[in-house]
């Protein structure tokens, strides 16, 4: 991880003002070919800054070739009301081995992970934020399924998604305690993911921090997930092979005996999270 790029220093043009306080928050965003997106994503980042204070924007990039390197690279020579930390690596490991190489290089004690795309609207980070930083949940899920959420997709991958939630509630049962356990868009306590490794294959974190967890306190904010606009998604197609891998990380997480032990518990109340 480079060090923060931002050129900014304490009492700095980018820091005065009200609202532009450090906050101990880590945003880790993972970056593939996202140029058309980055742009718009890092203006709106900036409007939640504004609002909540400054916080720590780490973008893991996995050798884009569209233009993203360079425009990261005049990203960091700006002033921003965030601070900024690129992690450029040369090639793609996956997207759980890109978030939690941000989420082991931060040293704030919150992290929220979200997409490049602006399917995850910054705009939610807000009320993730107030909710995690004053407890008592530990996890906060950006929610497409709460009460006030929604999905603007096609209806085969509405469908994909409700059967992957209802296999993740059938054989992971602290899951059920939210309507949204696979979404990409939550913010968590650095405890709870900072010893987990990337597993191969696998990526979806929040499963696999819940279940790695056992006893956490989770609540939902709920939002609206947009199609992808711009860009080329990463996913691939839907075919059985899709399925089975899905099938087969939620049989891995199931496998899982929660580390709500005792000396965890310990770290997290000296940590200042109560468990
Ligand atoms: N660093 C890194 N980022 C990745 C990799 N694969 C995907 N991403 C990023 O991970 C996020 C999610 O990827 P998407 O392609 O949008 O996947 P998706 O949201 O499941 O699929 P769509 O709904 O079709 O957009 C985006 O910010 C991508 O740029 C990777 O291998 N490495
Ligand atoms: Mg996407």
């Amino acid at each position: 991880m480079s060090e923060p790029a931002s050129p900014s220093g304490p009492g700095s043009a980018a820091t005065a003002g009200p609202g532009r306080e450090t906050i101990d928050l880590a945003v880790v965003v993972p970056v593939l070919d996202e140029r058309e997106n980055l742009p718009r994503l890092v203006e709106r980042l900036a409007e939640v800054a504004a609002t909540i204070g400054r916080f720590e924007l780490d973008l893991v990039d996995d050798g884009s070739t569209d233009g993203t390197r360079e425009y990261l690279g005049e990203l960091a020579a700006r002033p921003l009301p965030f601070d900024l930390a690129v992690l450029s690596r040369e090639r793609s490991r996956g997207v759980l081995d890109a978030i939690l190489a941000g989420a082991h290089a931060t040293r704030r004690s919150f992290v929220l992970f979200m997409d490049a795309d602006l399917q995850h609207p910054p705009e939610a980070i807000p009320a993730m934020w107030a909710a995690v930083s004053t407890g008592p949940a530990q996890v906060v899920v950006g929610s497409r399924h709460a009460p006030g959420g929604s999905v603007a997709r096609l209806a085969w991958r509405g469908l994909l998604s409700r059967g992957a939630i209802a296999l993740a509630h059938l054989l992971i049962p602290v899951t059920r305690r939210l309507a949204d356990p696979v979404s990409g868009y939550f913010v968590a306590s650095r405890m709870l993911v900072a010893d987990l490794r990337p597993l191969p294959g696998r990526c979806k974190l929040l499963l696999y921090t819940l279940a790695m967890s056992g006893s956490v306190r989770v609540e939902e904010v709920p939002f609206r997930f947009e199609e992808r606009a711009v860009g080329t998604s990463k996913l691939v197609g839907f075919d059985a092979s899709f399925l089975l891998r899905y099938v087969i990380e939620v049989l891995t997480y199931a496998k899982i005996r929660p580390r709500n032990r005792p000396e965890f518990r310990r770290r997290l109340a000296a940590a200042g999270t109560p468990a």
